[in-house]
């Protein structure tokens, strides 16, 4: 479905060879859209010549095992969407455990054990269990998503995402007809989570958030372990964490270690908080404006002094295509 429907903001999926895709790289790094991506391409011939700026660090051998079997495909980047330098989204994060500025996370982050590490699958499934990483990831092969992320906050990126579609771990467990939705909870670890034990801390830890089975369930929606062809660094939510690109950065939980089937929409972080301001919803929507600023434009990222890079907002962030089916008959002002 997402591949094959060729709309012009997508960037096709072809089989090309690695001197294509060296010659791509440079149109694709000026954001055109239409580059031929390779699929299951060996790691050294389209990573290396597409994120060869990043440096790979330690890679834990689940993730290393299943590099040359990914396929990297870029989707949904469109004629304007240059990919967001790695710098940028590694240095410009909201991951509140850690702090409140947008670089506590990339000072802090490093502070969290990420091995070992498992994630909880329980309540409405056949299945439910506990597993680790390389066990939740199954026999599945990794994807590489090229998505927008717009936070609420009206700033945005272009992030390559590596990762496999919820849809696949959550067939795995068997949901039962009593499953509506999906629950999901970060880590509780205030020993290495600075905003966990902050005072002052708005948020009811561990932070929560929460989908509809049948957005759990969308193409779209990706559970990410890597990110320009490397792991998760842990300030992007390592080792796993959601990616739901037509919704509000905030849907898109770091570092998650339990996954809930449940009967009831479940209360998440920011409605909590503030549920004038937030909803559960959180769709991306140009016309319906935060009560404090406008949600019409967005600042793309990076911005410098010279420029604000101010671009204007698409409804369900540019994915109406593929998502607007899943809310037809809902009044998006009153569901927001
Ligand atoms: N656990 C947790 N997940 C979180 C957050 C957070 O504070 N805690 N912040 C959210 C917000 S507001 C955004 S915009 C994105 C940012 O993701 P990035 O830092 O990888 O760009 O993560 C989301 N996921
Ligand atoms: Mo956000």
């Amino acid at each position: 479905m997402l591949i094959k429907t060729r709309k012009p903001h997508y960037i096709g999926e072809n089989e090309v060879t690695s001197e294509s895709v060296y010659h791509a790289r440079r149109h694709f790094m000026a954001g055109v859209a239409g580059l031929g991506m390779a699929a299951a391409l060996p790691r050294s011939a389209w990573a290396a010549s597409q994120y060869d700026e990043v440096e790979q660090g330690t890679r834990p051998e689940w993730f290393a095992s299943r590099l040359d079997k990914t396929k990297w495909k870029a989707v949904t980047a469109g004629e304007n969407d240059k990919l967001t330098p790695f710098n940028d989204a590694t240095h410009y994060n909201n991951f509140f455990e850690f702090g409140t500025g947008k670089d506590d996370p990339y000072k802090h982050a490093s502070e969290m054990t990420t091995e070992p590490w498992t994630i909880e699958i329980d309540g409405e499934v056949a299945k439910p269990g506990t597993l680790d990483v390389n066990q939740l990831l199954g026999e599945q092969q990794l994807e590489e998503r090229i998505y927008r992320l717009r936070c609420v906050e009206a700033w945005s990126m272009v992030i390559p995402w590596m990762g496999v579609p919820l849809s696949a771990l959550l067939k795995r467990v068997e949901p039962t007809s009593d499953a509506k939705y999906v629950r999901f909870q970060t880590l509780m670890r205030p020993e290495e989570m600075p905003g966990q034990r902050s005072r002052f801390g708005l948020i009811n830890w561990p932070y929560q958030e929460g989908l509809r089975m049948d957005e759990a369930m969308h193409p779209l929606t990706l559970l990410s372990v890597g990110m320009y062809g490397r792991v998760l660094p842990n300030q992007n939510g390592a080792p796993v964490r959601l990616v739901v690109p037509w919704k509000y950065g905030f849907k898109s939980i770091k570092s998650i270690v339990r996954i809930s089937l449940v009967k009831e929409q479940p209360p998440t972080a920011w409605p909590t908080i503030n549920a004038n301001e937030y909803g559960f919803y959180s769709n991306v929507n140009p016309d319906v404006n935060h009560p404090r600023w406008s949600q019409a434009r967005e600042r793309r990222l990076p911005n410098s002094l010279f420029s604000t890079n101010m671009i204007d907002t698409q409804m369900f962030n540019g994915y109406g295509d593929e998502v607007a089916s899943l809310y037809k008959g809902m009044d998006l002002r009153k569901y927001f």
